[in-house]
């Protein structure tokens, strides 16, 4: 029997990389769209590179969506492509509104043409959240976004909703708390932490400056996660899931575990950066996975002290070899 063929928007980012391994184990044929930029940022692909295929295209683009959907064929479409990084959407809220909600709109318009059998994930985002109306938050909770992104997302949301009611399109949006992995960008304040514990470890780094230490976050480990996206798209019928792990946790607790991992204290270290604080924060996101879990059979594995711990030992091998030179 031929191989089914998957298309991930997005696979240079954390969760592209963890899908395509994934799917790739699954037998998947695994294509993927990557945009010209001036370098290269294909490093997370590297030890799968040569068992996938990378097509050009961009969110920006409906025709190129509508090429690589044409050339590939894929029983299955993966939308992670995102202007991701909340801070950067107060500075670019237009892009990342072309990008994250627009961008949806064009790759759902492309599958309704090219071929409406096609199954699509969106990526949400519990930012849509924001500002919390009940704890924990499910898929009934309404929605409160607190940044340009979190809005975009709700764009991006409901306009894959509107496009399975209105043509019947077979398409899921899971909607994901935060997960991470020694694959998350440096930018982000799970990776942040522990790039720097294992920097200062080796004395390559002697502050960290952080933003609101308050801030409570429901993490989860990104290998687990991508699992859930797959899971929505083999059900019979299309659905919208809240994924997370039920647990909440400060950055301060996850800052404390991370210094604790190479033995440090992290008051030393610590520096508090007013400009690192937000114009609106989210202050606290907890999810309730009851219907992931009892639907999908779907449940996290790794626990929030594995995932810093796998985190913080990564960290500490890259700053070896960067450290050996
Ligand atoms: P990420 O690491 O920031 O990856 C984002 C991806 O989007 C990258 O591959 C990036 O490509 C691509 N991209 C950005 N602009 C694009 C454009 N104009 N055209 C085509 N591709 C573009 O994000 P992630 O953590 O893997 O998250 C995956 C998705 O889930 C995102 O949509 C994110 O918003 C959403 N999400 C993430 C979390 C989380 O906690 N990680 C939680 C909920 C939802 P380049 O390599 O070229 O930049
Ligand atoms: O911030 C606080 C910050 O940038 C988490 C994205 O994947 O998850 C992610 O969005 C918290 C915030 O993630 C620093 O104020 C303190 O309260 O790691 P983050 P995020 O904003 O929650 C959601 C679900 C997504 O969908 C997004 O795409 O940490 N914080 N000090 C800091 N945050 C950063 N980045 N840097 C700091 O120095």
């Amino acid at each position: 029997m031929a191989a089914r063929r998957a298309l991930i928007t997005g696979i240079t980012g954390q969760d592209g990389a963890y899908l395509a391994r994934l799917l790739l184990d699954k037998g998947y044929d695994v294509h993927g769209t990557v945009r010209r930029a001036s370098t290269p940022g294909e490093q997370r692909l590297a030890e799968i590179r040569d068992r996938i295929t990378l097509h050009d295209a961009d969110m920006l683009d409906v025709g190129s969506l509508m090429s690589v959907l044409e050339q590939v064929g894929p029983h299955e479409v993966y939308n992670l492509a995102a202007q991701s990084f909340v801070p950067t959407s107060w500075q670019q809220p237009l892009l990342t509104g072309e990008v994250t909600a627009l961008g949806a709109a064009r790759l759902l318009e492309a599958v309704r043409r090219v071929d409406p059998n096609i199954r699509y994930y969106q990526a949400s985002s519990s930012e849509m959240f924001g500002k919390v109306r009940e704890e924990p938050q499910r898929e009934t909770t309404p929605f409160w976004p607190r940044s340009p992104y979190g809005v975009a997302k709700m764009y991006a949301h409901w306009i894959t909703i509107n496009y399975r009611e209105s043509y019947g399109l077979f398409a899921s949006c899971g909607i994901l708390f935060n997960h991470e992995s020694p694959l998350r960008g440096p930018e982000f304040v799970t990776r942040k932490v522990t790039r720097a514990v294992a920097r200062i470890k080796l004395g390559l780094q002697d502050r960290l400056r952080l933003g609101n230490l308050d801030a409570q976050r429901d993490w989860g480990f990104a290998g687990d996660y991508v699992e859930a996206m797959w899971l929505m798209l083999q059900q019979d019928e299309p659905d919208d899931y809240v994924i997370a792990t039920g647990e909440k946790h400060t950055v301060r607790e996850f800052v404390d575990l991370a210094f604790a991992r190479v033995d440090l204290d992290p008051q030393r270290y610590v520096e508090i950066d007013p400009n690192l604080l937000r114009p609106a924060e989210v202050n606290m996101l907890v999810g309730d996975a009851s219907k992931a879990r009892a639907r999908l059979g779907w449940q996290p594995r790794v626990c929030f002290a594995d995932l810093v711990a796998m985190m913080v030992d990564a960290d500490l091998e890259q700053a070896r070899r960067e450290a050996s030179g």
